[in-house]
């Protein structure tokens, strides 16, 4: 004991890994499981190495170390602290923190910029934070939006985008995927799935998706379009709110109000079904052990298929793209990489 005590205090990251070790404390405490895994690996790479690590590049170059958790080590060896953890040691600091993070279209960034700017209630940032127009949403409909929604009423939402899209194209199929398809009883939003036979790209679905959201948005059943695509990205993904209508028999009693909810939808072509039916059923843990998996058997797992990895030269670059094995059978992609199928509902991880 008292040897392993004189080893941990002579490792030249003993500093980085207290200061880390801490960090792990906090999200044990608040149940955050992953991220307590995340650092406690972290943590092991670090005991392990004999020289100091002092940048993001360094600490990320090392087996377990994210992004996220190697710019807090170099945060940690040239400021000898860690802004986040003192957030997290100070219970009114972290409450706002978890209160703006909350926010749609929020991340740690700008929830800390926010608080050490002064900002501590949603007035604050309401009144003197620039938004993004997805923030402002975000803010005005706080309460909704991080209210789950039980699962019957995703179902209605599910019926009423249903009879929509079939008035616009009957061959255009729809599903309801994300924690609705692993079985919730209740979700944060609705993650609907756009396909057809035939089409081989996503933009074989835009014209549709453009007049079935013209169409939601004039029933006012779509109420807000939010930031729906990173850039870089192919336009497949569609983001926004939406509100269920008053339904005779089913939320017509006089409690009515109309309840903003989160809704998403994934244009797939039939090619990639597979791919994007595992992405979109989730969850998020459960898709990065498959990625894991196929990356440690040579190949690709992403949302629109199974590859075989790309060729990479020198500096990995990439020399070919990888070769697609299997994109449209959600149940051929789970035989390719080897693991014996899962149902929706057993795949929370
Ligand atoms: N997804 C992912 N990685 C992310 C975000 C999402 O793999 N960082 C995938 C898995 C999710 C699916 O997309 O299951 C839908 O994302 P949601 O954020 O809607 O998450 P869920 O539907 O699983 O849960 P919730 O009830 O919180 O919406
Ligand atoms: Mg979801
Ligand atoms: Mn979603």
């Amino acid at each position: 004991q008292a040897g392993e005590k004189d080893a941990n205090a002579k490792n030249p990251n003993a500093r980085t890994i207290e200061v880390l070790q801490s960090m792990a404390n906090y999200y044990d405490r608040v149940n955050d499981h992953w991220r307590t895994m995340g650092y406690r690996k972290a943590i092991t790479t670090l005991k392990r190495q004999e020289a100091k690590i002092c940048t993001e590049e360094e600490a990320f170059r090392l087996p377990h170390v994210g992004r996220r958790i190697a710019q807090k080590i170099e945060e940690i060896v040239t400021t000898d602290r860690l802004r986040r953890l003192e957030y997290a040691e100070d219970e009114p600091a972290d409450a706002t923190l978890q209160l703006f993070l909350q926010i749609y279209g929020v991340g740690n960034k700008q929830a800390e910029q926010w608080i050490a700017q002064g900002h501590r209630t949603l007035d604050d940032v309401a009144q003197k934070a620039k938004l993004t127009p997805s923030q402002t949403v975000g803010i005005e409909h706080y309460d909704d939006l991080k209210t789950r929604i039980p699962r019957r009423e995703v179902e209605a939402l599910g019926a009423v985008v249903r009879k929509a899209a079939a008035r616009i194209d009957p061959e255009v199929e729809l599903m309801v995927g994300g924690s609705y398809r692993r079985g919730a009883d209740s979700c944060h939003d609705i993650d609907v799935i756009v396909t057809k036979r035939g089409t081989e790209s996503t933009a074989d679905l835009r014209q549709f998706m453009d007049e079935l959201v013209g169409q939601l948005e004039s029933d006012k059943f779509l109420v807000a379009r939010l930031a729906s695509s990173r850039p870089g990205s192919d336009g497949s993904k569609w983001h926004g709110c939406c509100v269920l209508p008053r339904i005779k028999g089913f939320n017509d009693d006089d409690g009515y109000r109309a309840t903003w909810r989160r809704i998403d939808f994934l244009l797939v072509p039939e090619t990639e079904m597979g791919g994007a039916l595992i992405y979109f059923t989730g969850n998020d843990i459960f898709n990065r052990s498959m990625r894991l998996l196929a990356s440690k058997k040579g190949m690709r797992l992403n949302q629109r298929g199974l590859y075989r990895d790309a060729l990479r030269g020198p500096q990995r670059v990439k020399v070919s793209e990888g070769e697609l094995v299997e994109g449209r059978d959600e149940r051929r992609i789970f035989e390719m990489l080897g693991v014996k199928w899962r149902e929706p509902h057993e795949r929370w991880c």
